[in-house]
């Protein structure tokens, strides 16, 4: 992908909150004081609802099968169901390559994983930051082969819930949160191939004076606290858009699946995971300033030390997690291999150090992950005494940021980075 700076998505975030406070909010289905009421309620709650509505189905789409919450298999070797979602063991990547397998990797649905039928699907572009203004109703249409004859890139992207390791706050740190209750697994790297945004973009007209893009999906509407927040959308700024923004129609080599988005799914690297908008159906273009409440009222730091309305959700932070067991039964006095891998969302990791009870030292990086979306590293330790042990990896990434013995609180329980204290018996 392109190495042009690409903005960061705590600047758009700041611009955007400023102007939504101002009044200038503007987007289907979405209205300043309908959210603020939403707002308003959900301080109510504690924030409680934000995450946990347990199958929040409004009413499927005209034309979309409501289809299953996940349709791929759940083997409990490989995923944790949790509500509507699933959480890839870290266990099942011990000995696996870069990418994480398919049959493995984590799902985060709001509601359900859609069926759509690939023949009559459509990308629909319409927003007045195209050329002619189309409209909602009479959209610049794409349909797959169209945008399968389109030049194609593969990249290998990182894509993780901003809530990932959430279940730490409680664990570690005393602290109840809300929200699905993930461990280490709500992230993966996958090798998504499709055509650039910006290609579709353009294609369709884009005007130089266009500001935002917003994506849709077409799985159900999202109930919240008995509201309803309407089709998963999230803006981005088009020069984001223009950067590296992919729309993918395949994962590690095979047409993406269900789960992940089928046909179409947008990928934006870098970006907190809710930015890649799954089962993309619409796409808005706009000249003025885009909200949903997936940028207004999810994914911002709420809570002590924080503005009524938050601050940015920025960058994912710096994490890392052994392949192994939680409570793994290790061999007393025998030498065993640690693997693990860290990553971040500022860029690659530096270095990495692992603490089995007498000291930090460094773990070995697997060099052919330098620079990549994510790092394996290896450390080997010979159990000493039999009983528990607890062990500890703590990753430093290229900009010297690195993971802290305690997490920031917020009431959403976002950008857990904590070193995580792992547990194993040695007998
Ligand atoms: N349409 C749609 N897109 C979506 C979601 C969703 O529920 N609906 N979940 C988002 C969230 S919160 C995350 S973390 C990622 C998860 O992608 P995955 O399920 O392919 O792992 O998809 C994002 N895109
Ligand atoms: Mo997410």
């Amino acid at each position: 992908m392109s190495q042009s700076p690409s903005p960061a998505e705590a600047v758009h975030d700041a611009d955007r909150s400023r102007q939504w406070l101002a009044g200038h909010a503007h987007g289907p289905g979405v209205d300043r004081d309908r959210l603020l009421e939403v707002g308003a309620a959900m301080a109510a709650v504690t924030a409680a609802a934000a995450e946990r509505e347990p199958v929040a189905v409004a009413s499927a789409p005209v034309g979309v099968d409501p289809g299953a919450p996940i349709v791929k298999p759940l083997p409990p070797e490989l995923l944790r169901p949790l509500d509507t979602n699933a959480e890839m063991r870290w266990p099942s990547m011990a000995g696996q390559g870069y990418v994480v397998p398919v049959d493995r990797f984590f799902v985060r649905n709001h509601t359900l994983t859609p069926q759509l039928d690939p023949a009559t699907w459509r990308l629909r572009l319409f927003g007045d930051g195209l050329r002619g203004a189309p409209t909602r109703d009479n959209p610049v249409e794409f349909d797959l082969d169209e945008l399968r004859r389109l030049p194609a890139e593969e990249h290998a992207a990182l894509l993780e819930c901003a809530g990932n390791g959430r279940r730490y706050f409680a664990e570690q740190q005393d602290e109840p949160t809300p929200g699905v209750v993930w461990g280490l697994g709500s992230v993966g790297v996958a090798r998504w191939r499709g055509v650039r945004l910006g290609t579709v973009l353009r294609l369709a007209g884009l005007r130089d004076d266009a500001v935002d893009v917003m994506p849709e999906g077409l799985d159900p509407d999202y109930v919240s606290g008995g509201v309803n927040l309407g089709r998963v959308r999230r803006p981005m700024p088009v020069a984001k858009a223009l950067d590296d923004v992919l729309l993918a129609y395949e994962m590690n080599g095979e047409p993406l699946p269900a789960d992940h988005g089928f046909p179409v799914r947008v990928v934006v690297p870098g970006w907190v995971g809710i930015s890649s908008i799954k089962w993309v159906g619409a796409i808005e273009v706009s000249t003025t300033a885009l909200f949903s409440p997936w940028n207004t009222q999810f994914y911002r730091m709420f809570g002590p030390g924080q503005p009524a309305d938050g601050t940015v959700l920025t960058a994912q932070p710096v994490r890392s997690a052994f392949e192994l067991a939680w409570d793994a039964r290790v061999p007393v006095g025998e030498e065993v291999l640690l693997t693990g891998r860290s990553w971040s969302g500022n860029g690659p990791i530096a270095h990495v150090e692992v603490d089995s009870g007498d000291g930090w030292r460094p773990a070995d990086l697997v060099a052919a992950d330098r620079g990549g979306a994510w790092q394996r590293w290896t450390a080997r330790w010979r159990p000493p005494t039999p009983g528990r042990h607890v062990l500890r990896a703590r990753a430093t990434d290229c900009t010297g940021a690195v993971q802290p013995d305690r997490a920031a609180v917020n009431d959403l329980a976002y950008l857990f980075d904590a070193v995580v204290a792992h547990p194993v018996t040695a007998c």
